[in-house]
C-alpha cells in the first residue's frame, strides 16, 4: 500500500517554526507554513531565511526547491497543525502571559479544521493553555466533538509538545533531544506521537497537557535559579574580594557539585521570561523562581554600577563593550542584559562607549540619540583603556593577554581569568 503524503501546516515561522517546517519537510511531508508578516512569507517561498541560525539557509532552500515547503499569510488544510507563535507578557507590568497568539492561531486553525486532524502547541504556555485552546475549538466547531468535552472518540487530537532546542544547535536538537508529548487524553498523545516519529531520533516520552506545559516551565526555570546561584555568588564574591571563577572551579571539583557561571544577567527570551509564567500561576508558592528572575536581574544592574564606577574612575579613557548578544557566538539581542548595559553606558558616556559585536551591522535603536560608535576589535584595542567583556564570543575569547595587560579590564564572562 502506498502511504499518502502527511500535509503539514506550521503557524508561526519563527526561531521554532521555521526550523520544525524544515525538518518536517525534509522527513517527507508537505508542509505549508503560515506567518503574519509578508516578508517573512516572502522570504522564505524565495528559499531563502530570515533568521540566522547554523545551516537552516541550506536546508530551507532544498525544501522549498523541492515544492516541500510553502509559505503564506492564510492557514489551509492540513493533517496535522503545529503552532509555534509567541507567548510574550501583557503590557500590565506585571509579567502576566499573553496567550493571545495561539488562541488567535486556534481561530484560524478552527476554520479549516476537520475528523482526523491533530493539532500541536509547541509554543512555550502557562499551564493549561492547551485546555484553552480546545476550548477555542469546541467553540468555533460545534459539530467536531472534542478530546476531553465528548464521550467516546473525539474528531481531532490535541496535544502541547515543547521545543527545547539550544539556539545554535537547533537543527541537530530538534532531531536528537528527547520530547515530552503532552495529550489531553492519552489518545491525543499518541496521535502527536506518530507525528514527531517521523522525524525525531531522541526519545518521545508521552504525558498529559498540563504536565508537558509545566514540564517546558521547569525546565527553563531551573537553569534560571542554577544561574541566580552563580550570579549571587558573584556579587559576595565582589563584596568580599574573592575571585568568584576560582571558587567555582574549586567548588565544582566536588563529585555532586556543578556550579554554572556567573555572567552579566540572563537574557533571551525563554529563561528569562518563563520562570514568570510559574510565579503568575501559583504567586504564592514560587519563591524561589521569583527570587531567582530577581537576582538575575539584579546582577545586570551590579554589572552597570561596577561598569559607571570604573568609566568616573578613569575620566579620560574610552570604554570598549565587548559584546551585545545575549550570549555567546550568536546574533540574537532579545532581553539581553549586554545590550541594556552597552546602551546604558553609551547613554551616560557617549562618545567614550565603542561597541564591538561582529554580529551587528549597525547599533541597535535602544543607542539612537548616544555618541557611541560600532568599530571592530582592533580598533576597540587600539583606541580603548576599558575592557568590558559582556558576551564571551569565540572572537574576544581569542584576545591574548598581551593585549590586554596594559588595560583595566572588566571580565564579566571569566574568559580571561
Ligand atoms: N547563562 C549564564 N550562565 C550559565 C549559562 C547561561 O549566565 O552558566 C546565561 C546566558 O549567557 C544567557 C542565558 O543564560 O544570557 C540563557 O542562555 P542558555 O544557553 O542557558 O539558554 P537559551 O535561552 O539559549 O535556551 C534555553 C535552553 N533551556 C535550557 O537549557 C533548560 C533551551 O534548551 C531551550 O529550548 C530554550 O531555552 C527555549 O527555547 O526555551
Amino acid at each position: 500500500m502506498i502511504s499518502k503524503t502527511l500535509n503539514a501546516s506550521v503557524i508561526g515561522l519563527g526561531y521554532i517554526g521555521l526550523p520544525t517546517s524544515a525538518v518536517i519537510a525534509r522527513a517527507g511531508c508537505r508542509v505549508h507554513g503560515v506567518d503574519v508578516s509578508q516578508h517573512v512569507v516572502n522570504t522564505i517561498n524565495r528559499g531563502e531565511v530570515h533568521i540566522e541560525e547554523v545551516d537552516l539557509d541550506g536546508l530551507v532552500q532544498s525544501v522549498v526547491n523541492e515544492g516541500m515547503l510553502t509559505a503564506s499569510l492564510q492557514v489551509e488544510p492540513a493533517d496535522v497543525f503545529v503552532i509555534a507563535v509567541p507567548t510574550p507578557f501583557s503590557n500590565d507590568g506585571k509579567h502576566t502571559p499573553d496567550i493571545s497568539f495561539v488562541l488567535d492561531a486556534a481561530e484560524k486553525v478552527a476554520a479549516v479544521l476537520k475528523k482526523g486532524d491533530c493539532v500541536i502547541l509547541e509554543s512555550t504556555s502557562p499551564v493549561g493553555t492547551t485546555e484553552k485552546m480546545r476550548d477555542v475549538f469546541a467553540q468555533k466547531r460545534p459539530d467536531l466533538a472534542m478530546p476531553g468535552l465528548c464521550e467516546g472518540t473525539p474528531d481531532v487530537s490535541i496535544a502541547y509538545c515543547p521545543e527545547r532546542v539550544l539556539p545554535g544547535r537547533i537543527l541537530e536538537e530538534l532531531i536528537h533531544n528527547d520530547r515530552s508529548i503532552g495529550g489531553i487524553t492519552p489518545r491525543c498523545a499518541r496521535k502527536a506521537l506518530t507525528f514527531y516519529k517521523r522525524f525525531v531520533r531522541g526519545e518521545c516520552v508521552v504525558t498529559d497537557a498540563r504536565s508537558a506545559e509545566m514540564t517546558k516551565l521547569v525546565e527553563n526555570a531551573f537553569r534560571d535559579v542554577n544561574i541566580a546561584f552563580a550570579n549571587e555568588l558573584s556579587m559576595i564574591a565582589d563584596k568580599q574580594g574573592l575571585d568568584v571563577w576560582e571558587v567555582i572551579r574549586l567548588a565544582n571539583r566536588h563529585p555532586r557539585v556543578n556550579v554554572l557561571q556567573p555572567g552579566p544577567g540572563v537574557g533571551g527570551h525563554c529563561i528569562a521570561v518563563d520562570p514568570w509564567f510559574i510565579v503568575h500561576g501559583a504567586p504564592d508558592k514560587a519563591k524561589i523562581i521569583r527570587q531567582a528572575r530577581e537576582t538575575n536581574d539584579a546582577k545586570m544592574h551590579h554589572v552597570l554600577a561596577k561598569a559607571k564606577a570604573l568609566a568616573d574612575q578613569h575620566p579620560d579613557a574610552k570604554i570598549a563593550c565587548l559584546g551585545l548578544a545575549f550570549k555567546a557566538n550568536i546574533d540574537d539581542f532579545r532581553e539581553s542584559p549586554a545590550l541594556a548595559i552597552a546602551a546604558s553606558l553609551a547613554h551616560d558616556f557617549g562618545s567614550r562607549v565603542k561597541v564591538v559585536e561582529p554580529f551587528a551591522g549597525e547599533l541597535p535603536k535602544v543607542f539612537s540619540g548616544t555618541d557611541a560608535s560600532l568599530v571592530d576589535i582592533d580598533s576597540a584595542l587600539e583606541e580603548c583603556d576599558i575592557l568590558l567583556l559582556l558576551v564571551d564570543h569565540d572572537v574576544f575569547k581569542a584576545i591574548p593577554e598581551q593585549e590586554r595587560s596594559e588595560k583595566v579590564v572588566y571580565d564579566t564572562r571569566g574568559v580571561w581569568s
